[in-house]
């Protein structure tokens, strides 16, 4: 089997996945499983919060599909992906193991990475700039969802405190000023994790923690952030030639770019163009031999 490297957008140069949580029933394990299924790339970086520890000591809850991502993960490491884990603050226990391994995977605190087109990003978790942890998960709960309700709620409860002879009080501003604070929560969160970049004089940095994946300029810093596979399922990914992008795997379209079915039969278009002797669509083919030996020199 040969597959075009050029064109193939299955292979990446590098993914970075955070928070997945595995020990907790929100985890989004199978979600996580189909799409390292359909990604390889030539380094993979876990930036925290993959295990946790924290509901693993409170209520063991360790599923299959749990096993299967650490399974999946380690047989990448054994095929050539380079592996980088940054523990987080939910498994903080294995940042006693920096600078170690384990199998081939490499423990730790933080790290630099350099884009194929040489900018540097710094890659860290995150929680060390963090005071309220659960901030992010309530801003979705609330402003997705519930802010929409509360407009329709808010004149249901003033028509009972009318009745009661109350005056009118709104409920809905006043989530709403509690959401603003969680926007304004997050903003910090952001602006405090680009300031500590540009003390390191790199050109970007790479975080979790918050749940919530972004990549836009904070000042003359990129921040980047990975998301998670709790609430979403989001993977912060490099291509081959140093472009930066997020990958939504609830999002349709994006799973059909990266199914491995749709893209045998990309292939062999491709082949079939090739063989009519079109100009510019000779396809880059490359062995998985090959693919290995790349990764390896990396
Ligand atoms: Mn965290």
């Amino acid at each position: 089997m040969s597959f075009s490297v050029e064109r193939d957008p299955a292979t990446l140069r590098t993914i970075w996945i955070s928070d997945i949580h595995l020990g907790t029933k929100h985890s989004r394990a199978e979600d996580l499983l189909s799409f390292l299924k359909c990604v390889e790339s030539e380094r993979l970086y876990l930036v925290g919060d993959i295990i946790d520890g924290w509901a693993l000591s409170r209520n063991w809850l360790w599923k299959q599909a749990h096993n299967d991502v650490v399974q999946k993960l380690l047989r990448k490491s054994r095929k050539g992906t380079r592996i980088v884990y940054i523990p987080g603050n939910h498994d903080a226990f294995a940042r006693e193991y920096t600078g170690l391994r384990f199998g081939d995977i490499l423990v730790e605190r933080e790290c630099v990475h350099t884009l194929a087109d040489g900018r540097r990003l710094l890659v860290l978790h995150g929680d060390e700039f963090d005071g309220i942890i659960r901030y992010a998960r309530w801003l979705q709960v609330l402003g997705a969802i519930a802010y929409g309700f509360a407009l329709g709620l808010n004149s249901v409860f003033n028509r009972v405190r009318l009745a009661m002879g109350r005056p009118y009080w709104s409920l809905s501003a006043y989530l709403k000023k509690r959401t603003k604070k969680a926007l304004q929560y997050i903003d910090d969160f952001e602006t405090l994790v680009a300031e500590r970049a540009q003390q390191e004089g790199v050109d970007g940095v790479v975080c979790g923690h918050i749940h919530q994946a972004e990549m836009r300029p904070i000042d003359n810093t990129l921040y980047l952030n990975t998301g998670d596979w709790v609430e979403s399922c989001t993977a912060l990914v490099e291509h081959m030639d140093g472009t930066l992008e997020i990958l939504d795997w609830t999002d349709v379209a994006t799973r059909e770019r990266f199914d491995p079915e749709r893209r045998t039969s990309l292939d062999q278009q491709e082949l079939f163009i090739h063989g009519d002797g079109l100009p510019g669509k000779v396809p880059y083919i490359a062995t998985p031999e090959l693919l290995l030996t790349r990764s390896k020199e990396a």
